[in-house]
């Protein structure tokens, strides 16, 4: 028995970058969505997680009207620095191939995105956990969710699975159909925030026979950094002087130093690759988290959760104007490309930059005369470049022509 039904064209689960993106680009083109979250709108304003956004979704926040906060308090790198052997590169995006990044953290983008739908009278139910979906291969699926304990059922065309790794939509689909390859490594990331000056004009990757470590930051009052720790470490084994001591002995060189300041938060995480290759199924399609994860290393996670919205909100904005599905149907297809080359890239960058006590002498020359290609090698250095700015957040040709009528 249903405390209440509500009814809306495309069910969405999740407020993160894929499923609010995904609402925002709907409602551009008059289509009817929910978005159902379990978390309460300030947790999901204050999450503190990806930082970079490269080239395409950049030009996508920005011409679909959210880009306004993004140009005044985000900051546009023109590279990335690659420190090892007690030595620093910049490479140098925007010479080699005229591209920049934009550092702007994940919950800015958020709260851009939430305002933006408020104010169009979206429809977020916030702190609504959804607990199962039913009937995903009949024209009508469902979602079930419970608000203060009440169960609802939200009733629709299409439902978009935006809830993260973790989320119920991916074990909904028949799992005889699933085709999921994964990759665990043996590396975590302890990330802080430190209330502190920036440190660097750019971002840092350095590796250390210590472990990897990265500069990033956040405002010119709050810096982002990580270091490489063992994934089964516990925050508890990393009092606040140990996580300096060692990112000073990892990154600082002859008269540069690391900026200290009060740390205000500490995470570990652990780096896996996933994906999940079934992103449809009948009326369910997965995006974002919910369908792959990329290590962090490439800063791609939350670039191919937009792209993924982009091409979502394509196919379904050309469905309900032709009535035709040959978009929808394509959509796992064309952003596997994507997914996978975000794959390589992150991969590739891991194996670069982290220090792996495991690896035979061979392979640690390998790694080092990597490093040394990538460095001082225009080529090598480019092939960096254009994989760092611009690949998650791409069109096949043959879809440009409908990335108009998405636009505003
Ligand atoms: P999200 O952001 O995880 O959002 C999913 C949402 O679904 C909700 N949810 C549910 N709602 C209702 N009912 C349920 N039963 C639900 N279960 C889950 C959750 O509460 C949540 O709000 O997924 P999305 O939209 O796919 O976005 C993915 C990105 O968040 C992620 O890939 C990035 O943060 C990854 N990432 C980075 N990506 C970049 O592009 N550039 C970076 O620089 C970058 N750095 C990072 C990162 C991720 C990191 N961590 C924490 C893994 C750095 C780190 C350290
Ligand atoms: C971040 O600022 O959080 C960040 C930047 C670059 C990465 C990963 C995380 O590769």
């Amino acid at each position: 028995m249903w405390c209440s039904q509500l009814e809306t064209k495309v069910g969405i689960i999740g407020a993160g970058p894929a499923g609010l993106l995904l609402s925002h680009l709907l409602h551009l083109n008059g289509i009817d969505s929910i978005l159902l979250e379990k978390k309460s709108r300030e947790e999901v304003e204050e999450t503190v997680r990806a930082g970079v956004l490269e080239q395409g979704a950049i030009k996508l926040l920005n011409e679909t009207g959210l880009g306004s906060r993004m140009m005044k308090y985000g900051h546009l790198h023109h590279g990335i620095e690659i420190q090892y052997n007690a030595q620093r590169f910049l490479l140098n995006f925007e010479e080699l191939i005229g591209k920049k990044i934009m550092v702007y953290p994940q919950h800015e983008v958020l709260k851009d995105l939430i305002a933006a739908r408020m104010e169009a009278n979206g429809k977020i139910i916030f702190q609504a956990n959804v607990t199962s979906l039913k009937d995903i291969d009949s024209p009508k699926p469902k979602i079930e969710f419970e608000v203060d304990g009440e169960k609802q059922e939200l009733i629709c065309d299409f439902i978009a699975g935006c809830d993260g790794y973790h989320g119920p939509s991916r074990r909904a689909l028949p799992k005889e159909l699933l085709r999921e390859i994964e990759h665990v490594y043996p590396f975590g990331w302890l990330g802080i925030l430190a209330e502190a000056p920036i440190s660097n004009e750019v971002l840092i990757y350095a590796y250390h026979e210590r472990g990897f470590a990265l500069i990033s930051t956040r405002s010119p009052e709050i810096q982002r950094y990580y270091i490489q720790v063992n994934p089964n470490d516990q925050l508890s084994q990393w009092p606040d002087e140990r996580i300096w001591s060692e990112l000073h002995a990892r990154v600082d060189l002859n008269g540069w130093t690391v900026q200290e300041g009060p740390i205000i938060q500490k995470d570990i995480v652990k780096m896996r690759s996933f994906v999940c290759e079934t992103m449809q199924y009948g009326r369910l399609f997965l995006a974002g988290d919910a369908a792959h994860i990329v290590p962090p290393t490439g800063a791609k996670g939350m670039n191919l959760a937009m792209g993924d919205a982009q091409v979502l909100a394509i196919g379904l904005q050309h469905y309900y104007t032709t009535g035709n599905e040959q978009i929808l149907n394509k959509y796992e297809k064309i952003r596997l490309e994507s997914i996978w080359r975000a794959q390589r890239f992150s991969r590739l960058m891991t194996d670069l930059l982290h220090h792996n006590n495991k690896k035979t002498s061979f392979e640690q020359k390998i790694q080092f005369a990597e490093l040394n290609y990538v460095t001082t090698s225009v080529t090598g250095a480019t092939t960096i470049a254009e994989n760092y700015t611009d690949i998650s957040v791409n069109l096949p040709a043959e879809l440009q022509k409908n990335l108009t009528a998405i636009k505003s």
